[in-house]
């Protein structure tokens, strides 16, 4: 990767020294995204080292060096992956035609609003997590919150960083505008849904890293492909840092199951409530609950956005270059299941307007293979209980299947029938409490919360029974 400057305020691999409008731009917003981090970031712990990847350095290991920082010291800058030389549209009408350096006029409202969706969920997703430190199961678990909090806050730069660059004084206002929305507000919400759920405790928490920032990894990757080269150079790098974000949530998921499985064989009377754990039921309504939130962030199923976007050479396929051979998704069409006259049925869309569901399958076919390996280890502690991953047609609030009530198998039922099953099917109000009741922060150097089970191996090779916070 380029040489990153660290001696910068704003530490970064995109020259910005010579850019100085730019810099002076970037280096007056920087003051007040942190007082947005301030305000908004992490409750508490902002004073004590934290073991984070951090950008200290220009060692070997580049931007990937562990240490301990206090939060508000972190480096926050701006990371491209590097420029492929010669790189073409790779998709859509312009397919083949040298990369875009700059924005296409035509395609700057377009753009724009692409940028500003996906930015938008950085700083909210902070915002909804900023209370989890609290009540954390480890101090293993307190880490990875404040890494993945970080790393989330560094994608809002990732993005500011191209409004600033790209978008005059409109990349301006839009950059303030980022952080003066606030997930949940009821004046000033964030722009997705999901991203203005309350995630107050672990179970979401994990559910969370697992399913929307899975979104990310789908999300970021189609506009990895994009024919705007500083956009998919940029998504390239946010890429690299989601992983450790879907780690966190997948795996903080197996543990919880476990520990589940462990608890309800051990009860008498199989109930890992009773033993201070959390049911099974309970975990399979969360993923349901936040599965269902997350299709929903892939936009309708017949979309003209998306089939613009493609054929401007803007937000590819997962893959696009790749996966496939065929680019321009003409002359071809998709099935799908829509409702009309409040009943499914059938239809042949072409395959430009069918993106969303396109990118929406890989999804689901990601999460599949979580379900699979989470029910083997459910096999693997003795316990006969399945989860099951919900059809993307239950409890959607976006997109075609939005306009019916379908059961979490795919079956179409009344709204009375999914009123009276709801308590079955999502959590409640009783749920919730319960998860507060037994949430309690457990800080000791080596100690985990009953709940959960503790990680195989600690970060970057430390035991579990690491400082990973010093308190
Ligand atoms: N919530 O034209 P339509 C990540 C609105 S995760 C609220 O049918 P289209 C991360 C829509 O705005 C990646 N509103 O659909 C993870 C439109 O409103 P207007 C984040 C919604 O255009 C963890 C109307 O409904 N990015 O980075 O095909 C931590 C009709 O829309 C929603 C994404 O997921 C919704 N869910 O798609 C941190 C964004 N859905 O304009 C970070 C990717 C639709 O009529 N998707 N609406 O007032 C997009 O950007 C899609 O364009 C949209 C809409 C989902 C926004
Ligand atoms: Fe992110
Ligand atoms: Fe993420």
């Amino acid at each position: 990767m380029t040489a990153i400057d660290y001696q910068s305020k704003i530490p970064n691999n995109v020259d910005l020294n010579s850019d100085r409008r730019l810099q002076r731009a970037l280096e007056h917003w920087q003051p007040r995204f942190l007082a947005w981090w301030n305000d908004m970031g992490p409750e508490g712990f902002q004073s004590k080292d934290c073991y984070l990847r951090t950008a200290v350095s220009a060692d070997k290991e580049g931007w990937a060096h562990f240490d301990y920082v206090r939060m508000p010291d972190y480096r926050w800058g701006i990371f491209l992956a590097d420029r492929e030389p010669g790189r073409k549209v790779p998709f859509g009408d312009h397919y083949g035609e040298a990369a875009w350096q700059d924005v296409p006029g035509e395609f700057r409202t377009a753009l724009r609003r692409i940028i500003v969706t996906q930015g938008d969920t950085e700083p909210a997703s902070v915002e909804q997590q900023r209370n989890l430190g609290l009540t954390a199961p480890s101090l293993y678990d307190l880490r990875n919150l404040f890494q993945v909090n970080v790393e989330e806050a560094r994608h809002l730069w990732a993005m500011v960083y191209l409004l600033q660059s790209y978008f005059g004084s409109e990349g301006r206002d839009e950059a303030e505008e980022l952080l003066a929305r606030r997930a949940g507000d009821a004046d000033k919400p964030r722009i997705l849904d999901a991203f203005n759920q309350p995630c107050n405790d672990w179970l979401s928490f994990f559910c969370f890293t697992m399913f929307a920032d899975r979104d990310g990894k789908f999300q970021l990757g189609a506009l990895a492909e994009s024919g705007f080269d500083p956009l998919a150079r940029t998504c390239r790098f946010m890429l690299t840092e989601e992983a450790h974000h879907m780690f966190v949530g997948d795996t903080g998921l197996e543990r919880i199951l476990r520990r589940s499985a462990q608890l309800t064989a051990q009860d008498p009377n199989g109930d890992a409530r009773a033993q201070g754990g959390i049911d099974l039921m309970t975990i399979q309504k969360y993923i349901n609950y936040w599965f269902s939130y997350c299709l929903d962030l892939f936009g309708s199923e017949v979309s003209t956005n998306a089939a613009d976007w493609f054929g401007a050479g803007l937000k590819g396929r997962f893959g696009e270059e790749k996966r496939f051979t065929e680019h321009t998704a003409l002359n071809q069409t998709r099935s799908l299941e829509l409702i009309r006259d409040g009943q499914l049925s059938s239809h042949e869309v072409e395959l430009r307007l069918a993106m969303n569901e396109i990118l929406r399958d890989d999804y689901i076919d990601d999460c599949v293979n979580a379900i699979r390996r989470w029910n083997k280890a459910l096999s693997a502690e003795g316990i006969d209980f399945q989860l099951e991953l919900p059809s993307r047609r239950f409890h959607r609030r976006q997109g075609t299947y939005a306009a019916a009530h379908f059961d979490p198998r795919g079956e179409l039922v009344s709204e009375a029938e999914f009123e009276r099953n709801r308590t079955a099917w999502l959590p409640v109000d009783a749920d919730r409490q319960y998860l507060e009741s037994i949430m309690k922060p457990v800080f000791g150097v080596g100690q985990i919360a009953n709940w959960i089970a503790p990680p195989k191996r600690g970060i970057n090779d430390n035991e579990f029974a690491y400082e990973y916070v010093r308190l």
